[in-house]
């Protein structure tokens, strides 16, 4: 073989291999214009991207993935930050979880993130420590309890239907705050806070929405 070929051959098996590696690992991957949405999983119809509402607080944001930084801080031993790629190294997990928005409409479908149990052992919360605080790039902001948290193990969403998540549906992380509101749903995430202050309340919550907001008790009040 000349060396020529050699090269060109060289080339292409390299190609090859990243193609392989990138087929073999799509929630990895960078978007691309190929992916496409799955709308069923275990036998179960899917709602689509398309079918959200959306009406956050200030719009759309855009969030560019080189410069975000997830910040954990608060009631915690050590405070951390986080950048996208180093929460896409870590170990994501599937929930097959409905929203609910106040306004009466839903959608089911397949979120894939990070627990955040998981970001919580890097940082090691106070035993004081009681109330999730969280905060979005629109300034929009809801709590949790932290046992809530805990015993859902509740994920920050990055991918959803095989996807990953629109600027619309809160790039780079959504929370799916399981059996609780949409409005617990906090999308554009950027920082998290432990706290011992379970009164604190979020946007909607400040607005009369209920500090629960447990899917099924009334929306308002509490
Ligand atoms: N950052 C941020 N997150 C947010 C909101 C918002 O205004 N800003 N609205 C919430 C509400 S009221 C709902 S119902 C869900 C809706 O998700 P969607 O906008 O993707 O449909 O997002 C929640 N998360
Ligand atoms: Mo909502």
């Amino acid at each position: 073989m000349s060396r020529r070929v050699f090269c060109e051959f060289r080339r292409v098996a390299l190609g090859l291999v990243l193609l392989l590696l990138s087929a073999a690992m799509p929630a990895l991957g960078q978007t691309s214009a190929t992916e496409v949405e799955i709308r069923e999983y275990e036998g179960e119809k899917l709602g689509s991207v398309s079918s959200f509402r959306e009406n956050s607080i200030g719009g759309v944001q855009t969030i560019d993935p080189s410069t975000y930084v997830l910040t954990i801080d608060g009631l915690v031993s050590v405070p951390l930050e986080f950048s996208y790629d180093a929460l896409q190294a870590m170990l994501h997990e599937d929930r097959l979880v409905t929203i609910y928005c106040v306004e009466g409409w839903s959608v089911k479908a397949l979120w894939t993130g990070i627990p955040l149990a998981s970001l919580f052992v890097l940082t090691g919360p106070l035993s004081e420590a009681n109330t999730v605080v969280f905060t979005a790039a629109d300034g929009y902001t809801t709590t949790l309890p932290l046992s809530v948290v805990l015993e859902r193990n509740l994920i920050l969403a990055d991918h959803i239907n095989g996807i990953v998540l629109p600027p619309e549906n809160g790039f780079p992380f959504q929370l799916v705050a399981e059996d609780k509101w949409g409005y617990k749903w906090i999308k554009w995430v950027t920082r998290i806070e432990l706290s011992d202050d379970p009164t604190i309340e979020g946007y909607w919550e400040s607005h009369g929405f209920s500090n629960n907001g447990e899917v099924g008790s009334s929306m308002f009040g509490d």
